[in-house]
């Protein structure tokens, strides 16, 4: 049996599989990664998105991580594409527990999916750090220079920053959901970034899948390991 054809079996026997994804799953939506060839790291900045993507970078530089974070993190016309739209469709199937995610795009949730943990926030959130009034993306990518409320205070996206701690809560429920899965799919993530990919440890069955299309330092311990684009692999699969 070919490897995407043993996920498709896993897939039709499971009611409990619980997804876990990063940047690479939305890069089929037009969302460049970090880490790909033409992900950030490989564009030219004067700094790496992780240095920009910071606290410090945010505290002290801070008109230019808005210039950088309106640029290249505020996709605001991207669309789900064929792998956020068969998580929902398996969500909504029954089959599908949670979706864990270190994207902060919000396509799983435009796509349809409703149980999605967002370990590093969203775009789509943003207050203002004085008075805490919400602003939308779209409010942010149209605003200029450092973002602030209408009562003067700065405004910051409710997204986890290099420095910056994750939400408990959130990481509690990723436990919860990966502990009791029969099968974890990990997909579009280079698992280099703590301590998101430490997540997986907690994982016990016997099916774990790793689809991505690059190696990375997990694949030896995916019980099926599937080098290919997510889009292509998610839309083989047959939700019933
Ligand atoms: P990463 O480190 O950039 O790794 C992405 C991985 O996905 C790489 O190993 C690629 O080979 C792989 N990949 C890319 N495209 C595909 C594809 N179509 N099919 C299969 N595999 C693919 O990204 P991680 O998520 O692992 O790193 C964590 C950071 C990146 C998180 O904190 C994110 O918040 C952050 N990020 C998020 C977004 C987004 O929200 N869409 C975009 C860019 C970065």
């Amino acid at each position: 049996m070919n490897s995407v054809d043993q996920l498709k079996q896993w897939v039709k026997e499971s009611d409990n599989i619980v997804f876990f994804g990063g940047a690479g799953v939305s890069t089929e939506s037009g969302i460049p990664d970090f880490r790909s060839v033409d992900g950030l790291y490989n564009q030219k900045y004067d700094y790496p998105p992780e240095t920009i993507l910071s606290h410090t970078f945010y505290m002290e530089r801070t008109d230019e991580f808005f210039r950088f974070y309106r640029d290249k993190m505020l996709e605001l016309d991207a669309k789900p594409n064929a792998a956020h739209l068969k998580l929902a469709e398996l969500e909504q199937a029954g089959k599908l527990k949670a979706v864990i995610t270190q994207n902060i795009d919000g396509l799983h949730q435009a796509a349809g999916s409703k149980t999605v943990l967002e370990l590093h926030g969203s775009v789509h959130r943003n207050y203002c750090l004085k008075c805490g009034k919400e602003y939308s993306a779209r409010q942010i990518k149209e605003s200029v220079g450092v973002p602030r409320c209408s009562c003067g205070g700065q405004i910051k996206p409710d997204v986890v920053l290099y420095e910056e701690g994750l939400d408990s809560q959130t990481i509690q429920d990723s436990i919860y959901y990966i502990n009791q899965a029969d099968v974890l799919i990990i997909g579009g993530t280079s698992l280099a970034v703590y301590p998101a990919a430490g997540l997986i440890d907690y994982y016990r069955g016997k099916k774990l899948v790793l689809i991505n299309k690059s190696a990375t330092p997990m694949d030896r311990r995916a019980n099926l390991l599937i080098q290919d684009s997510i889009g292509k692999v998610f839309s083989q699969l047959e939700v019933s």
